[in-house]
C-alpha cells in the first residue's frame, strides 16, 4: 500500500526528545555540542544511535572507517536502494541540529512510513557518515570521500591530528578495522540520495519559507599555511633583529578577507578559522604560525582564482617579513550539481503536502557533495533561526523539522516505491 504523503504522521514529540537527548552526549555543556570524530562523545553517540536503529527493527552495518548503514529492506532486494542520511559529529562549541536533523529525521521518516504500512520496493538505507566535520584531521567529509572514491585510502589514512595520531590509528582505537578501500561504494550503489539538513543560513527564514530544495553545493577548499621565524626572548631580542611570523600571518589573514570580498560575487567566501602560534608563551617571540584557511564559491573557477591569489599573497608576505613559508592544499573540491529527477521528486512531495519551497544553492558543504559523484542526489533544507549555525544558539523549530521530515518521507516513498 502506498500511503499518500498526507497520511504519514511524524512523531514530533519523540523526534524532539531524541534530538535533545543526543545533544546531551557532548564534550561541552548544553546547548553547545562538541562531538569530534572518534572521541568518547562520538563513540557514545554512535552507541546511542544504534539502540534507536534497533528499536525500529532495522539492520545495521558499519564499514571499515565507521560509516554506518541502517537498512529497511525493500520487496525487491535486487533493486538499488534509495539512500538518505547525514552526520552526527560536531565541531567544538557547535549546535545540536547540524547533521543530526538528517540522521534522526531520516530515522523518523522511515519509522513514519513503517507506521503508515508502506512497503518500499527499493530498500531504503539511512547513512550516518563518519567524519563530516574537518575538525580532527583537516579535510571534511572523510567518510563520504572514501565512499565516492575521491581521495585515495592511503592519503586519507595518513592524515594526522594535532597530536600526530593518524586517522588509521584513530579508527583502530575506535574499533574499526579492515581495508579502507572496501569502504568505497560502486557507482550507482544507490538509485538516489536525499539529505535533510538545516540551511545554516538565513535565506529561508527571510523568505518565510519552510523548505529549501538544493540545486547545487558550493565547492570547498582548505589551505594550510606554515610560517617560521626564529623565536627568542620577548624582552632580550631587539626589534631590528626579529623575524616574527605573526606579522606575516596578520597580513595574510587580512588578505584572505580582502580576496573574497574582491571577487564582487556574494557566493565568494573565505575565512581563516584556525590560527596556531607556537611556542604560545606571552614572553616568547612566536616561532611557528600555522593558518588554516577555508575558501569556497559556488563557481569553481572563481574559487580557484581566490585560492591562487591567497597563496601568492601569503608567499609574498612571508618574504617581506623574512620568515620561512610553506603551504599545502588539504582539499580543493568541485561544486556539486543536484539531479533534476531528485529535485522533481522533492518538489512533488512539497506540492502534495502543500508546503511552499524555493530552489537554492547550499553554501555549506555536506556529504551530499560527494554522494552526487556516485548517484543522483539532492538535499532538503529547513530554516535556521537567524541563519546561525556552528554556534550553540543554532536553532530550528520542532514543527519546521517535522515539515522537513514529512517532505523527506514523501520523497523517499516516491523514490523507493
Ligand atoms: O563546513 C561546512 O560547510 C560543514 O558544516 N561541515
Ligand atoms: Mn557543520
Ligand atoms: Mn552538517
Amino acid at each position: 500500500m502506498s500511503p499518500t504523503a498526507t497520511s504519514v504522521t511524524i512523531d514530533q514529540a519523540r523526534l524532539s526528545a531524541e534530538i535533545e537527548a543526543l545533544a546531551q552526549i557532548s564534550d561541552t555543556p548544553y546547548p553547545s555540542v562538541t562531538r569530534v570524530l572518534f572521541t568518547e562523545a562520538d563513540m557514545k553517540a554512535r552507541a546511542w544511535l544504534k539502540l534507536r536503529y534497533a528499536e525500529a527493527g532495522l539492520a545495521v552495518r558499519e564499514d571499515s572507517i565507521g560509516n554506518t548503514y541502517v537498512r529497511w529492506a525493500g520487496t525487491d532486494l535486487s533493486a538499488a536502494p534509495v539512500g538518505t542520511g547525514s552526520h552526527t559529529d560536531a565541531i567544538p562549541n557547535a549546535g545540536r541540529f547540524d547533521g543530526v536533523v538528517g540522521v534522526l529525521g531520516g530515522l523518523e521518516a522511515i519509522r513514519a512510513l513503517q507506521r503508515a504500512g508502506f512497503k518500499p520496493r527499493r530498500s531504503i538505507e539511512l547513512v550516518m557518515f563518519t567524519a563530516e566535520e574537518p575538525t580532527r584531521f583537516g579535510p571534511g567529509c572523510v567518510g563520504s570521500r572514501i565512499m565516492a572514491g575521491t581521495m585515495s585510502p592511503e592519503k586519507i589514512m595518513a592524515l594526522r591530528d594535532k597530536d600526530g595520531l593518524s586517522l588509521d590509528q584513530a579508527r583502530a582505537a575506535a574499533g574499526y578495522s579492515g581495508s579502507v578501500a572496501s569502504a568505497q561504494l560502486p557507482k550507482n550503489y544507490y538509485s538516489a540520495f536525499v539529505e535533510l539538513h538545516i540551511e545554516q543560513g538565513y535565506r529561508l527564514e527571510r523568505a518565510g519559507l519552510p523548505i529549501g530544495v538544493v540545486t547545487a553545493i558550493a565547492a570547498p577548499a582548505t589551505l594550510r599555511v606554515q610560517l617560521t621565524g626564529e623565536g627568542g626572548h620577548a624582552g632580550a631580542v631587539l626589534m631590528p633583529d626579529r623575524h616574527d611570523p605573526v606579522l606575516a600571518a596578520s597580513e595574510i589573514m587580512l588578505a584572505v578577507d580582502r580576496t573574497a570580498r574582491g571577487t564582487g560575487n556574494v557566493n565568494s567566501v573565505a575565512t581563516c578559522g584556525l590560527v596556531q602560534v607556537l611556542p604560545g608563551a606571552v614572553n616568547s617571540i612566536p616561532r611557528d604560525v600555522t593558518l588554516t584557511i577555508d575558501v569556497r564559491d559556488i563557481e569553481l573557477a572563481r574559487r580557484d582564482g581566490m585560492l591562487a591569489e591567497i597563496r601568492q599573497t601569503a608567499r609574498a608576505s612571508a618574504e617581506k617579513f623574512g620568515v620561512g613559508f610553506s603551504d599545502e592544499v588539504l582539499n580543493a573540491d568541485a561544486p556539486a550539481t543536484c539531479a533534476p529527477e531528485i529535485l522533481a521528486a522533492i518538489h512533488a512531495a512539497c506540492d502534495e503536502l502543500g508546503l511552499r519551497y524555493q530552489d537554492m544553492t547550499s553554501r555549506a558543504y555536506h556529504d551530499s557533495l560527494f554522494m552526487a559523484l556516485i548517484c543522483p542526489t539532492s538535499m532538503i533544507f529547513v530554516p535556521s533561526k537567524g541563519g546561525f549555525s556552528h554556534r550553540p544558539d543554532e536553532f530550528t523549530k520542532s514543527e519546521e523539522i517535522v515539515d522537513g521530515v514529512r517532505v523527506l518521507s514523501a520523497t523517499l516513498a516516491r523514490l523507493a516505491g
